[in-house]
């Protein structure tokens, strides 16, 4: 039979999203992620295992099918809906943090790059530790990081890009924030990005995960 955590990971790798959307047909009148995702809590099972079991791989296997050419936008698209439905139930258990705020952060996915799956987890997981996040969504241009950072100048930044394209638009807001600002703390992450790339550009941390990113939050002394 089929566990619960396997039938999630296959509607975010189709595209269900709950029991009412016809899209995919043969899946018609099924569960979606949206359901099941909300059964699996209400069995006991955890959070962390709904994502890394079931949700982030669901996600590599979209990216891969798209890669091959097997899958297009508008599938990828109902993968992502599916994949926001279900962490919807997750953030409640990822968001019950400390009130007393450790600090901020302003966290944005740079400009050009409309990919904010990645960065609202990371956003769940930094607020879920104690931090105030500022999210100023996607397509975020150098203007508005640097106009939010004139209102919060203590703030860290944390930026997200997921195409090789917007790296490059990473590099110019890094080094625009940084020749404006140089305290300012930069943390950089997606998937194209590494740590040769994060120093490359004049970053100062790199994390492939919110929980590094966390990690690397707490350890500083601010
Ligand atoms: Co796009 N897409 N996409 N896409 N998409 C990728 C990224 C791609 C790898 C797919 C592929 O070809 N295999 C490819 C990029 C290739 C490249 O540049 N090398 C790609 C492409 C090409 C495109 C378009 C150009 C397609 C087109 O139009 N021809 C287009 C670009 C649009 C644009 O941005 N301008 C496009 C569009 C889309 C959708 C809109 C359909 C949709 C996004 C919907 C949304 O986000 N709301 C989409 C999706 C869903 C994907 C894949 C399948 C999944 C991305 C995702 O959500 N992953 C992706 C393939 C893949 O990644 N396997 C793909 C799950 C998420 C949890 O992981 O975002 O990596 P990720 O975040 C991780 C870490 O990276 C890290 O923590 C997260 C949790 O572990 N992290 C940080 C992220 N940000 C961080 C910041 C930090 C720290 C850690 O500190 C600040």
């Amino acid at each position: 039979m089929e566990t619960l955590l396997n039938r999630i990971s296959i509607c975010v790798e189709m595209g269900k999203v709950n029991a009412s959307t016809p899209y995919p047909p043969e899946m018609k009148g099924q569960d979606g992620a949206d359901e099941l995702t909300k059964k699996a809590l209400d069995e006991g099972i955890k959070p962390e295992e709904i994502l890394n079991i079931a949700l982030i791989p669901a996600m590599e296997k979209v990216g891969q099918k798209f890669s091959e050419k097997k899958i297009f936008i508008p599938q990828m698209l109902m993968s992502a809906k599916a994949m926001t439905a279900a962490i919807e139930h997750l953030k409640p258990f990822f968001s019950s943090g400390e009130i007393k705020r450790k600090g901020k952060m302003i966290l944005a996915t740079v400009q050009g790059d409309l990919h904010d799956i990645g960065k609202n987890l990371v956003k769940m997981t930094i607020e879920g530790a104690g931090w105030e996040v500022i999210d100023l969504g996607v397509d975020v241009k150098t203007d508005r990081i640097l106009q939010e950072i004139d209102k919060n100048p203590k703030s860290i930044v944390g930026l997200s890009a997921l195409l090789t394209t917007t790296m490059q638009n990473m590099q110019s807001s890094v080094e625009a924030i940084k020749s404006k600002n140089p305290s300012t703390v930069i943390l950089v992450g997606g998937a194209p990005v590494n740590m040769d790339f994060c120093k490359k550009i004049g970053a100062d941390f790199y994390s492939p995960d919110p929980q590094g990113a966390v990690k690397y939050l707490n350890e500083l002394n601010i």
